[in-house]
Formats: C-alpha cells, sequence, structure tokens
C-alpha cells in the first residue's frame, strides 16, 4: 500500500474546497466562504505547490484565468533593479555610446554586439521558484513596481512552469522581457472600445500598459497578451556565472520555454549593427506587433559587469531608436463630431502633411480636457505624431508661432447636429448630447443595428443610412421594418433591384437571434459578448426589462457599471416602446426553441406567419405553402397583424391592400425563395 504523503492529501482537499468555493462564487453566485479565508486557502495551497513544485497541476486553482477582481495592486520591490535603456537616435550617437564605452575599456579591440529588435510594450519582472511563476511584477520605477501576477498568470506565452529539461534545477530565476500587444489584438480592442464609445488607446504601448493594469483578469486574458523575454538572472548569483553571453542567455531562456524574440542578431563591429537597424526601419512595418528601435547589448557578460551602470543606465547597453514619426502642421479649423452614444469628439483638422508614410489632416482632441491641457486654438502650428499606422495625435502647441489673434476654443454648449443642450457629467471628461432624437445618434444607432455582429443587414451603408434619417423616413431602428420598395426607390442611386434585395435583407434580419438584437440596441456598455452572456440568463426580453439591477450583475462577467447601464435603459420610456415595436416587428427578442432551432440552420421561417395571395410566376400556392411549412413557417388564409410577410404573386386582391395597410412586409416569390436558400 503506498503511503499517501500528507502534504499531497492536504493540497488535494485545498483544491477540491478552492475549486467548490470558486464554483459557488462564480456560478451558483451563493459563496460558501469569506474572501478572506478563500484567500488564506489559496495562499497555503500556492506556498505548498512552491515548496512541491511537482504537485502543480493545470487545473489547480492558483493556475486559474480569471480569478476574482483584485482591489488594488501591492507594490513590491525587484530584489535586482530593472534599468532603461540610454537612447541614441542616429548612427553617429550609436558611434558616441561606443566611445564612450571604450574609454571604460582602452585595451579591447574586437567585440560582439548582441542585436534585438526594441519591444514597443511594457516590461515586465517574473520571479520563479524551484521552476513555478510566483510573481509577476510591473517595471514601475525600475526599484518598486506593482504585483500583477494575476494579469501575468493569463499571457499564455509566460510559462507557470519552467522547463529545467537538460538544465540545472535553479531554485530561483529573475526573467525579464517585454509584454506587448499584437497588432491585430490591438485594433480589435480599439474596434469594441469604439462601439461601446470608450475612449481608444493611442498606440499599442499604452493599450499594453493599461490591460496590465486591469484589475480584473478576466478582462486581461481576453485581451491576449503576449510576452517577449531578454533577460535572465540568478538572484546571488553573476549573470557570468549562468551564461558568458547575452546570445547564450537567450538560448536558456527558448530551453526553459519562454518567447524570444527570433530577430536578434550578432553583430561584430558598430557598422553592422548599423545595417541591421537600417534593414528593420522598413522591414519591422510588416511584423505583427510595434517596435520602436533596436537595443544593442555588449554580448559578453565579463564585459558588461566590467562596465557596469550609470545611476540609471546599463554602460553596456543602448537604445537605437527610430525616429518618431512627428511633423508640424497648422490647425485650419476645430470640428466637433457627434458619436453614436452622443459623445462630442473634437477634430483638428490641419494643413495635409506626411506622417508614417501616410498623408495627416486630422487628428483626435479626444475631450474639453485635452484641449485646454494643449491650449490648441484655431490657426496655432501644432506637433503632430504618429508611430507606426496608429492614429495620429496632437503633442503639443509651438506657442511661439501662434498668431495674435487666435481665441481658445471653447467646446460647443448645444450640439452640433441637433441643437439641443449637451451635458457633462461632473467627473468625466466627455461631453454628450443626450438628445435621443438627435440625428447623429439616430444614425450612429441604425449603423450599429445594421452592423456586422448586430442584425448584419447588408447593404444598408452609411450613406443610405444619412440618407433615410436626413429624408425623415426612419426615426429608429423600428421604422426599418416599415420601409417598402416604393419608399427606398425615391432614394438617390437606390435602383428596384436593390431596392427589392434590402427589403429582403431588412426581412431576414428578424430571424437573428435575441443576442444579436440586445447587442443592437446599443446599451452603453454592452458588446456583443456581454449580450450574449445576459441572454443565456435572461431568455426573453420580458425577464431582462424587469430583472433588478442586482439579478443582472449576477451575470458572470456582468459587473455594476454594465448592471447600471442596462437597468437603466429598460426604464426610459422611448426604449419601452421601441422594444414593443420591434416586437411587433417581428423580431426575435427571446431565445425560443424555434430560435435555437434557427441558430442550428434548419428551421429558417421558424415562428414566422405567411399568407400567399396571387398567382405566383412559378410556384403553385399549395406548392408555396410547403416550402414555408417544411422551413417551419406556418401558413394562414387571411391577413391580420400576426402576419410577417406576405407572398404577392399576379392578380393580388384584397390581401395585399390590407397587407399594405398593415405594413406587413411583401415577397415576390424570387424574394421567398432567396430566403428560403439563405
Ligand atoms: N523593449 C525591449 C528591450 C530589450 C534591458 C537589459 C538591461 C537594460 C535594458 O525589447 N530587447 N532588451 C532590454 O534589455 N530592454 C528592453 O526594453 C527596456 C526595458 C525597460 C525600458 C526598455 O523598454
Amino acid at each position: 500500500m503506498i503511503q499517501i504523503q500528507p502534504e499531497v492529501k492536504r493540497v488535494e482537499e485545498l483544491r477540491r474546497l478552492l475549486q467548490e468555493a470558486s464554483y459557488a462564487y462564480y456560478v451558483l453566485d451563493a459563496p460558501i466562504m469569506e474572501d478572506a479565508v478563500y484567500d488564506q486557502l489559496y495562499r497555503e495551497l500556492h506556498q505548498l505547490e512552491i515548496q512541491y513544485p511537482e504537485l502543480v497541476v493545470a487545473d489547480s486553482p492558483t493556475q486559474r484565468v480569471g480569478e476574482r477582481p483584485a482591489t488594488h495592486f501591492t507594490s513590491v520591490r525587484h530584489n535586482i533593479p530593472l534599468y532603461s535603456l540610454e537612447n541614441a537616435f542616429n548612427i553617429e550617437e550609436l558611434q558616441g555610446w561606443e566611445q564612450r564605452w571604450r574609454r571604460q575599456a582602452p585595451q579591447l579591440q574586437d567585440v560582439e554586439y548582441a542585436t534585438e529588435l526594441k519591444i514597443d510594450g511594457a516590461a515586465l519582472a517574473l520571479t520563479y521558484q524551484n521552476g513555478v511563476l510566483v510573481r509577476g511584477a510591473t517595471r514601475g520605477d525600475g526599484v518598486m513596481g506593482e504585483d500583477i501576477t494575476q494579469n501575468v498568470r493569463t499571457i499564455r506565452s509566460i510559462p507557470l512552469r519552467l522547463n529545467f529539461a537538460g538544465l540545472e534545477k535553479l531554485e530561483k530565476v529573475e526573467v525579464r522581457g517585454e509584454a506587448f500587444l499584437p497588432l491585430d489584438v490591438f485594433k480589435q480592442i480599439n474596434e469594441e472600445r469604439q462601439k461601446a464609445g470608450e475612449q481608444l488607446f493611442a498606440n499599442p504601448r499604452n493599450a499594453a500598459a493599461g490591460t496590465l493594469r486591469q484589475l480584473d483578469s478576466r478582462v486581461v486574458a481576453k485581451r491576449r497578451l503576449d510576452f517577449f523575454a531578454y533577460t535572465l538572472h540568478i538572484p546571488g548569483r553573476d549573470d557570468a556565472s549562468i551564461a558568458n553571453t547575452q546570445w547564450e542567455a537567450l538560448e536558456l531562456l527558448q530551453k526553459m520555454g519562454f518567447r524570444v524574440n527570433p530577430n536578434h542578431k550578432l553583430c561584430r563591429s558598430i557598422a553592422e549593427v548599423g545595417e541591421y537597424y537600417q534593414y528593420w526601419d522598413t522591414e519591422r512595418l510588416n511584423l505583427p506587433y510595434m517596435t520602436d528601435g533596436v537595443v544593442v547589448k555588449l554580448n559578453s557578460f565579463k564585459l558588461q559587469e566590467q562596465l557596469g551602470f550609470t545611476q540609471k543606465f546599463p554602460r553596456w547597453a543602448v537604445a537605437l531608436k527610430y525616429a518618431a514619426e512627428e511633423a508640424p502642421t497648422r490647425v485650419e479649423k476645430i470640428t466637433v463630431n457627434v458619436g453614436r452614444t452622443g459623445a462630442l469628439t473634437p477634430l483638428a483638422e490641419m494643413r495635409p502633411v506626411q506622417l508614417a508614410g501616410t498623408t495627416v489632416s486630422r487628428a483626435t482632441l479626444h475631450n474639453s480636457d485635452r484641449i485646454s491641457q494643449l491650449d490648441i486654438r484655431i490657426g496655432d502650428t501644432v506637433i503632430v505624431r504618429k508611430a507606426g499606422e496608429i492614429i495620429p495625435e496632437v503633442l503639443r502647441v509651438i506657442k511661439e508661432l501662434r498668431p495674435a489673434d487666435t481665441q481658445p476654443f471653447i467646446m460647443p454648449t448645444h450640439c452640433p447636429v441637433c441643437g439641443q443642450p449637451v451635458v457633462r457629467e461632473s467627473g468625466e471628461a466627455v461631453t454628450r448630447c443626450v438628445n435621443a432624437s438627435c440625428a447623429a445618434i439616430l444614425k450612429g444607432e441604425i449603423e450599429h443595428w445594421v452592423s456586422r455582429d448586430a442584425l448584419d443587414i447588408k447593404g444598408m451603408g452609411e450613406k443610405l443610412v444619412h440618407q433615410l434619417v436626413d429624408k425623415e423616413l426612419v426615426h429608429s431602428v423600428a421604422d426599418l421594418y416599415d420601409l417598402t420598395e416604393s419608399k427606398l426607390c425615391a432614394l438617390e442611386r437606390m435602383g428596384q433591384k436593390s431596392a427589392e434585395k434590402l427589403i429582403l435583407a431588412i426581412a431576414q434580419s428578424k430571424n437573428q437571434p435575441w443576442s444579436r438584437v440586445l447587442y443592437g440596441l446599443g446599451i452603453r456598455h454592452v458588446g456583443s459578448v456581454n449580450a450574449q452572456l445576459l441572454t443565456e440568463k435572461f431568455t426573453t426580453v420580458e425577464q431582462l426589462a424587469t430583472a433588478k439591477q442586482s439579478d443582472i450583475e449576477g451575470v458572470y462577467g456582468i459587473g455594476a457599471e454594465i448592471a447600471q447601464s442596462v437597468y437603466q435603459w429598460f426604464r426610459i420610456s422611448a426604449n419601452q416602446s421601441l422594444i414593443s415595436r420591434l416586437h411587433e416587428a417581428g423580431l426575435q427578442l427571446a431565445t425560443t426553441e424555434e430560435a435555437k432551432a434557427v441558430g442550428e440552420g434548419n428551421q429558417k421561417l421558424a415562428g414566422k406567419t405567411f399568407v400567399v395571395t396571387g398567382t405566383l410566376p412559378t410556384l403553385k400556392r399549395d406548392e408555396a405553402k410547403a416550402l414555408i411549412q417544411k422551413a417551419g413557417g406556418k401558413v394562414t388564409d387571411s391577413v391580420s397583424k400576426k402576419t410577417d410577410f406576405l407572398v404577392v404573386g399576379e392578380d393580388a386582391g384584397s390581401k395585399l391592400e390590407k397587407a399594405q395597410a398593415l405594413g406587413i412586409t411583401q415577397l415576390s416569390e424570387a424574394q421567398l425563395l432567396a430566403l428560403l436558400e439563405e
């Protein structure tokens, strides 16, 4: 009989308890223990896992992404400081750096340089004990950083346990590297923030640093940060005792399980470093992450130790930066754009200037705080910066070039689109139009409603939406379902064919599931993921509309701010009447069985009622009826408010008149067949 060691039993018991507690906390919404007790047991398990790393298993609560949100980050001391790098902005300055370190080591002739791309992210310090990741911290000021271990654990390219296979089992290891957001992830995050009416991240570096400082690691986990390691230290030992060179250290880091940037190069002269620098100045634009220069390090650790550090920098390394794309230009106008959420965004319209390979003539000024901070005025000369393909930003005003008669820019007190007074909530930077029928807000709402992740109504582009609103054909998204071909044909650039297709596309959107309808409503902070989370719990709109705020907040992944926004939205009467109009129009406002079936795609017309009238071009009436019934639709003989579609053939009689009077969507035989193919 194998004797089970007591610590194994204890670890398994703790795991079971903690997993039960997490399950109760997150899934049953009925905690079975106080947070303090949970944290105590967690710490005990964590300590045991550090003592016996072989007991760590992937599903241990200590390894799990998405622990409960932190309330704050504790400040921690780096046992080995994280130095920053001296900057050189061109080859001449690089040569200056070489002369300086050579004065400290005049005996040296040929040396090797380890050159690496300078990843434009946020530096991280990782501590491993017995091979287990025990701490992840921000760089902070290089001596004190913040403990963001929970967030660091969500970075999938950071090993939770080092691989010592074939290597010395090191008790304590310090690894440094750069956490970064791949450009595609950065763009996607900004798209989501744009839709939610939130401020955009100006560049991937800010986005990475901002993500790492999220209190809720579930948010961090969703953002897919990545990491390149570049330094390895063993506390209490010289670096030279681990490896002879930076090059070897990078190889060791890879063996231990880290990602190391593959574009590092061993150079034997400053000239060769210069070639590497030139090559990557253009090549880096093809990389899936941002860089802002190259890092040049003397490769030999012995030489590094000999040269040591100044107050702030290592003498043996330098950051050779690429010129950030900045240029002066004049502010010709400051316009104010009103977004879908009513947010007023000031824009600097500038004399066009070449930046980062593109012509820049506009830059966002974010909000009135930023405007007063810059003290930017029409006529000013400003420095605009654009790094990579990121949004241009105004860095500063060149006050010396300011013309005599400029006035400070004041944000409008009334919406530039609808003329209603705007509001700025205390403590909020953003100024907002709150007139629900403001054309700008309405256009934004319709564009959102028809967008790909919402009702996905193809053919409803921005120009058409603007026409529908400007010509007062549509005052809310519900009006889309009252449009007819004839109304559409009256618009510019709208032919009969495209009008027909559009009517069909709008009709088909009635089959979209309740989660997309909820997302399409454009409730603040309700993105497509939150909409799915909410409609899984509230399977009908009535349940959601009558839910208590605390019930909404109880949904896993839904925080207080989102719950409040949803709760308040359903208490606005205009929104309530919108919901009932959408209900009448036949939109999916419940996750019904048929709707689920529609999700499976085999009951396209589920829940829809049809009437067929007149002589159809190819189908007999009962053939059409059979097709509709086979696809889950219902066919009745008489037109009523309950009718969703009227299939119209030749010599249609009174049914057509009644349908027109009731605003019921008409379909030709061709449109019906197209609907069935969808
Ligand atoms: N961002 C980088 C990078 C790198 C350290 C070692 C001692 C001083 C700098 O890609 N590849 N290598 C180093 O080496 N540092 C880097 O970034 C630094 C970290 C803090 C400031 C710079 O971002």
